[in-house]
């Protein structure tokens, strides 16, 4: 089965297929499909914006297309940067780094660490049928960055129940806990569903 991703980040394509391959699941990249598109993310919800990328491939090739909308929420930030994730600090942050780094300052003092991530995976078929599936991965926001592994906002989280930050887990590990493998866990499942009923 061939499935296009309609994302331009390489670290979730190698996450994804890392966990979908197994089932026989070949992820294509856009430009391995030949689109070139950046869909505006303007939603407000991690699902309006998972379904605008998905949509924005599938009208485009005869395929079925999935898309990932994720981010990172902090409680005693009223749930940002959110799906602001990805732009968060705006032009003055060019890089994960810049990034990460912004939000361990807009959290200097705080006492309330608490923050999730959260993956909504979207699938939208040729047919124009859809299936969508949501995963969280809660956890605190350390007061400095650990680790080299995973990307964004990996190396000033750390998942609940867990010693080490997201960044220090290999991929294996980030995984099986993380809010994309959990998501992707609930695709699969639906999508065996979806596939049964056919
Ligand atoms: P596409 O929209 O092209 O897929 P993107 O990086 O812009 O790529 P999003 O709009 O979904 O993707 O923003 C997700 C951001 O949330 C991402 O850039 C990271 O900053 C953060 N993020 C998402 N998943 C993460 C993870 O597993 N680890 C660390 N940070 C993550």
């Amino acid at each position: 089965m061939i499935f296009i991703l309609a994302s331009n980040n390489s670290k979730k394509l190698a996450e994804m297929r890392g966990i979908l391959s197994p089932l026989g699941i070949e992820l294509l990249s856009q430009s391995e499909a030949g689109l070139s598109i950046e869909v505006e993310e303007n939603g407000s919800t991690f699902e309006e914006n998972s379904r605008l990328k998905a949509l924005g491939a599938c009208d485009l090739v005869n395929a079925p297309c999935i898309a990932d909308d994720s981010g990172l929420c902090v409680d005693a930030l009223g749930g940002a940067p959110g799906v602001y994730s990805a732009r968060y600090g705006g032009e003055s942050c060019r890089s994960d780094k810049d990034r990460y780094e912004l939000l361990l300052r807009n959290m200097e003092g705080v006492t309330d660490r608490r923050a999730k991530f959260v993956c909504v995976i979207t699938c939208v078929f040729p047919n124009g049928d859809s299936i969508v599936s949501r995963g969280e991965c809660p956890g605190e926001i350390l007061a400095a960055p650990r680790g080299e592994g995973g990307f964004g906002y990996d190396p000033v989280f750390r998942p609940e129940g867990e010693t080490r930050s997201m960044a220090e887990m290999d991929a294996g590990e980030k995984n099986a806990i993380s809010h994309r493998g959990r998501a992707l866990e609930k695709f699969k499942a639906k999508l065996r569903e979806y596939y049964a009923d056919k």
